[in-house]
């Protein structure tokens, strides 16, 4: 199967940073970090895609619901002709949802940095779609950002297409930096439909991120057991403690691994020391309302042209145009 010769598919190799490196840099902070896309190795993802089935976690429930309901009108937002382009594909299960309802679109561009969920899922769409033209690209998107020139050239309005709230990872302000990587992307006149946690209660992001079943725990701790097999580290499981909060003054939920006693941990050829209640800051999701977010891609010139949200006002769509 994934030695189909029919895919072509543009390798653009990710560059391996170093992940001991980072690691390195993140623990010798005052506040300790870890970048949050250290999260999702294979049972990293495995484990995300058990939270998505949550009950407690809401917002892929709210997001398919809302791309299932509105495709068409969504679609007539984006016009025909378009290219659409997804950083981050994955097992491309939100796509399939408009993909019925474009409007004759030059094609879907998935970008992707797992080679293999690539391949099946491109496979699997030209079984399900086959008049669609799929130009699959395996590259880290947080780090590759231009297009290859077999997909720059195709004609048609680009339309970036950016799902499951992953813009949230990012502070305002990288945030910023990064939606105007996209604007140079599709350029003057292309299209961003993009899918964004807005605020609530509280409560309700507590049952999301620290859901009674532990799913969001074993995937949090995840983290340090990767560590312990690729950056040389000697993590006692025992001694860390998942923890998830709203933080009210940054709209943002907050994941951190508590330290449950004073300890010392090595990591490679370094010792970290952890008082008892010091924490390792592992991922942030922003949240934002309606006119916050608009204001935001205001300040990487995107226009907004419509949004929809779901039955119960927990997640929104939105679709921008470049000016
Ligand atoms: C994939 C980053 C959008 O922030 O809701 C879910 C990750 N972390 N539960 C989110 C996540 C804990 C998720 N994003």
């Amino acid at each position: 199967m994934i030695e189909n010769a029919k895919v072509e598919l543009v390798d653009l190799e990710p560059k391996s940073t170093s992940l001991l490196k980072e690691v390195l840099t993140g623990l010798s902070r005052s506040q300790k970090t870890l970048p949050p896309k250290l999260l999702y190795d294979k049972r990293g993802s495995e484990i995300f895609e058990k939270i998505c089935l949550l009950k407690e976690y809401y917002p892929t429930r709210a997001e398919s619901e809302i791309l299932k309901t509105y495709a068409g009108d969504i679609s007539r937002m984006i016009g025909p002709d378009a290219l659409i382009i997804e950083p981050g594909s994955g097992a491309g299960d939100k796509i399939r949802f408009l993909l019925p309802h474009l409007i004759e679109p030059k094609g879907y561009v998935p970008i992707e940095i797992s080679k293999e969920i690539l391949l099946r899922m491109t496979e699997e769409l030209h079984t399900e779609f086959p008049f669609l033209n799929v130009l699959p690209v395996c590259a880290d998107f947080s780090q590759e950002i231009e297009l290859p020139l077999t997909v720059d050239r195709v004609p048609g309005k680009k339309v970036i297409f950016f799902p499951g709230s992953t813009i949230g990872n990012f502070n305002p302000q990288e945030a910023v930096v990064f939606l105007r990587k996209f604007g140079r992307m599709i350029g003057e006149g292309g299209g961003m439909l993009i899918g964004v946690d807005l605020k609530k209660d509280p409560e309700v992001f507590k049952q999301a991120y620290d859901d009674p079943h532990g799913v969001t725990a074993e995937f949090n701790m995840n983290l340090l057991e990767r560590l312990n097999r690729e950056a040389e580290a000697g993590f006692d499981l025992q001694n860390f403690a998942h923890e998830a909060f709203y933080n009210e003054k940054l709209s943002r939920v907050e994941m951190h691994l508590v330290s449950r006693i004073p300890q010392l941990v090595r990591v490679h050829e370094s010792v970290f020391r952890f008082k008892e209640g010091e924490s390792i800051h592992t991922e942030s999701s922003y949240k934002y309302s309606v006119e916050e977010f608009s204001e935001l891609c205001a300040k990487a010139k995107f226009k907004i042209k419509k949004y929809w949200k779901d039955s119960q006002n927990l997640f929104c769509v939105y679709y921008f145009e470049r000016e």
